[in-house]
């Protein structure tokens, strides 16, 4: 996932912040271990690109469907009439726009009616950060972790080639992944680090968020901080900023607690901090 703009860059930017995102049907991922998916997108990405916004920003989201079917944009962030969430037409553009008025770390996703689901399984999801105004976050290292999954079976060749809908319906995911791919490398760290998640779940399931050999310093809805967490459980649907610090030499994977039964597809993020002086 690109970097982070972040806090102090996001909050000190104009009030009135606008993101472009196109939808495409036709991408396909390498998800790696011999996988791959074509996934519906927004700007051709699996997930989403991160949308960094401000407490009290106004936000406007136009979507540009270039595809063959209807789509919309729908964002946990906002309190609004659910029919300006779309869909709209192949072709046509959708314009959303509200106040993004409390903190948190959020799930946006397509809007499409009673397809709604499948169009989310399919790609169209993301993170949206709605970081807070006045109350400075802690210095620390900060990426975007969104738990997702494919619902599909692969080929002779590993190649999925969409959604399979009667799996997407029972929640019956092939594997989940975290920020669309298989087997993430190693994030490098170093002892006494601060770390901070943007964590958004799409699904399936509760994610039980936890990090081998570490406990969460402390975890944020968005306002109000809870301390000494070893697991946080996240909706499919929600988000949570998790922070903890490396405690020394060693690796740390972040998980899922629920599905570690996906190890062996890389449902794991690594913490990997060397001993000093090495
Ligand atoms: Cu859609």
């Amino acid at each position: 996932m690109p970097a982070l703009a972040g806090q102090r860059e996001t909050c000190a930017g104009s009030r009135q912040k606008t993101f472009d995102l196109t939808v495409t049907e036709t991408a396909t991922f390498d998800l790696g271990l011999g996988l791959s998916f074509r996934a519906w997108t927004y700007n051709g990405r699996l997930p989403g690109p991160t949308l960094e916004v401000c407490e009290g920003d106004t936000v406007t989201v136009r979507v540009h469907n270039h595809g063959e079917t209807s789509h919309g944009f729908d964002t946990h962030a906002f309190r609004m009439d659910a029919r300006r969430f779309g869909p709209t037409a192949p072709g046509t553009t959708l314009t959303v726009s509200g106040v993004a008025d409390t903190p948190g770390v959020y799930l946006y996703h397509c809007s499409a009616g009673p397809v709604t689901d499948f169009h989310i399984k399919s790609g169209l999801h993301g993170a949206m950060i709605v970081y807070p105004r006045d109350r400075p976050l802690r210095p620390a290292r900060e990426l975007v972790v969104v738990e997702d999954a494919v619902y599909g079976t692969p080929d002779a060749h590993g190649f999925i080639p969409g959604t399979d809908s009667t799996r997407s319906q029972h929640n019956d995911e092939t594997f989940s992944m975290f920020n669309g791919r298989l087997g993430n490398a190693p994030v490098q760290v170093a002892p006494g680090d601060l770390i901070r998640i943007y964590f958004v779940n799409v699904g399936p399931h509760v994610a039980s968020a936890h990090v081998i050999g570490d406990i969460f310093d402390r975890v944020s809805l968005g306002t109000t901080w809870v301390h000494d967490i070893q697991t946080w459980g996240v909706p499919a649907g929600s988000g949570a900023i998790l922070e903890f610090r490396i405690p020394g030499p060693g690796v740390y994977p972040f998980v899922d607690h629920d599905k570690l039964a996906y190890l062996p597809f890389g449902l794991s993020l690594p913490f990997e901090a060397a001993a000093p002086g090495r």
